[in-house]
């Protein structure tokens, strides 16, 4: 079965995190049953698709992303049956299933790495990057995404090895054609078993500079340069998507580094991927402790990708996922109306929109009060970081979490019951304690809740081809605060007019005749004339 290219442009994904979804058999943490319990309510939101977080055998260093065993499912989540299972009634409904695919680094206990520690001329050694070092002087001075050095020495060997991300995530060596068959192996093993694609996590790692390479400070190059989609990765990427041709797969590629303008190749008609998730909009105003995000920097960056991607490849679209904190915070200013303004602003947009889980509801940031209660590694390091900087520790606390990526790993708010219905027992993460007004239940009943808008704008994207395939043209692209553009396709038309700013704004049209307005949950027409006057986070839409 070859796919065809279109299939993916109405589709509308939907990410878990598995830990924190749904718990089904009370040990306080989200499993594989837990997410058959909730197909129905994904059903009924309508979306098309689910992203899984990995479930794969852990020791759950970096969120699941530290995989000791690619052919199984941990058990913390269940068992391998009950993933076939969730496989057969997600598809019931209708509804496919994309799982994570981690094949940069493996977890340090993966028996790979075990065998490669052991000595120099063990066969499984160039699985993995070694290299001769010494206590404190490292192959070269490139940097871990997590902090510190990419090298953690050996004393075994008098070597180091490499690794982007914790040091319990070694990274494997691609430049080995055994290991590259066991991966693309492993790839189709997963779809054989019935999955239908992948998010391919941190993919334009794979391939790393000459160890000579050197970084060159703040102002000269990226410190991440040195492994950011580097020359020779094709020759990978054709391969793996040779596989994923064969299947069919639905593809979407975590590919930081790789350039609006290269994204094109990586998934335009021939590219290795059907869609990609750009990293750079994620930017924060500068010298900014509260990590706003920075509009102005914000709406150039979505422009570009739009444009850059308007004839050949596909955008993902995101404004929350399990690495970043959460939007209404970031974006918005914690109001409900602010969360609509930013549902409405991506989610009709080119491209296929992702919701994280809890976004449409209108999840918070966590009230952290104490740096044990966090999880992520890079949270833990920045806040020693800070104090060695001089910083008092309730400082550094609240530096870290408003950046942390645990504000998004909360278990999902159900009801107002107890434990928000996550679980009967005590949940691996504390509840948000604001679940008793923000919860799904609440959103269920309430046609004006961010959830019914989420339906809407899901079912505009399903009904209407200006959405799905038409083209993207952007007005007022100088006011930050506007966020304005018009899709068409065939003679149709819609208008999107959003403020994503807490102050009121304005903007002008000189081609406005005609337009009707489509209200999605507001009160009160305001038909489109030559200036428009928008509240906060005001939003309407428009068709022609
Ligand atoms: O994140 C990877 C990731 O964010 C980097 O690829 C990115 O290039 C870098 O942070 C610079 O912006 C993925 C997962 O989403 C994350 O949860 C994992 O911790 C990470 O990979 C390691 O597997």
């Amino acid at each position: 079965m070859k796919k065809t290219r279109n299939d993916f442009k109405s589709l509308v994904g939907y990410q878990i995190y598995p830990k924190s979804f749904k718990d089904s058999n009370a040990d306080g943490m989200g499993d594989i049953s837990g997410i058959i319990e909730k197909l129905p309510y994904l059903s009924d939101l309508g979306i098309d698709f689910i992203w899984l977080n990995p479930l794969y055998k852990s020791p759950q260093v970096d969120g699941g992303y530290d995989i000791s065993d690619f052919y199984q499912v941990d058990q913390m989540f269940g068992t391998l049956d009950d993933l076939k299972k969730l496989i057969k009634e997600a598809h019931a409904l209708g509804i496919k299933l994309i799982m994570d695919l981690v094949i940069n680094h493996t977890s340090d206990q993966h028996p790979w790495f075990l065998e490669s520690k052991k000595s120099k001329d063990n066969p499984y050694r160039d699985y993995y990057h070694w290299e001769d070092a010494e206590p404190d002087k490292m192959p070269n001075d490139w940097k871990s995404f997590f902090g510190g050095s990419t090298w953690t020495y050996d004393d075994q060997t008098g070597q180091a090895y490499f690794h982007v991300f914790a040091k319990e995530q070694p990274d494997l060596n691609w430049k080995n054609p055994k290991l590259r068959e066991e991966i693309y192996q492993m790839i189709r093993w997963w779809l054989d078993l019935g999955i239908d694609g992948f998010r391919l996590d941190a993919i334009s790692h794979i391939q790393k500079e000459d160890w000579s390479f050197e970084i060159k400070g703040p102002h000269g190059n990226d410190p991440w340069e040195p492994f950011m989609n580097v020359r020779g990765i094709e020759e990978y990427m054709l391969k793996i998507k040779e596989i994923f041709d064969d299947y069919g797969a639905l593809t979407v590629g975590e590919a930081s580094g790789v350039t609006s303008k290269a994204a094109r190749s990586w998934t335009g008609s021939k590219g290795y991927i059907d869609m990609i998730f750009e990293l750079e909009h994620n930017a924060k105003e500068e010298n900014n402790p509260n990590n706003k995000i920075d509009l102005k920097v914000y709406k150039e960056t979505i422009i570009r990708w739009q444009e850059d991607l308007s004839e050949e490849g596909w955008n993902a679209l995101y404004i929350e996922n399990h690495d970043n904190p959460r939007s209404i915070d970031v974006f918005g200013d914690g109001s409900l109306q602010s969360a609509k303004a930013l549902a409405v602003h991506y989610m009709l947009l080119r491209g296929t929109p992702f919701i994280y889980q809890g976004q449409e509801i209108g999840m918070t940031n966590f009230p952290f009060e104490n740096i044990n209660q966090f999880e992520a590694p890079e949270s833990r390091n920045y806040y020693e970081a800070l104090l060695k900087e001089g910083l008092d520790p309730k400082d550094s606390l609240t530096r870290v979490a408003v950046v942390s990526r645990d504000n998004s790993r909360t278990p999902m708010q159900w009801t107002n019951q107890l434990e928000a219905g996550f679980t009967s027992a005590k949940p691996w993460f504390p509840l948000n304690p604001n679940y008793r007004e923000i919860n799904v239940a609440e959103n269920e009943h309430d046609p004006k809740s961010l959830l019914s808008l989420y339906k809407k704008l899901i079912s505009l994207k399903h009904e209407r081809k200006e959405i799905s395939e038409g083209s993207i043209e952007f007005y007022d692209r100088e006011n930050p605060q506007i966020f304005s553009y018009k899709r068409s396709h065939e003679g149709r038309e819609l208008l999107v007019l959003v403020n994503l700013s807490a102050t009121p704004t304005s903007t002008s049209f000189n081609d406005f005749e005609g337009f009707k307005e489509l209200t999605l949950d507001q009160t009160g027409l305001k038909p489109l004339s030559s200036k428009m006057d928008l509240d906060p986070f005001e939003y309407r839409l428009y068709e022609r």
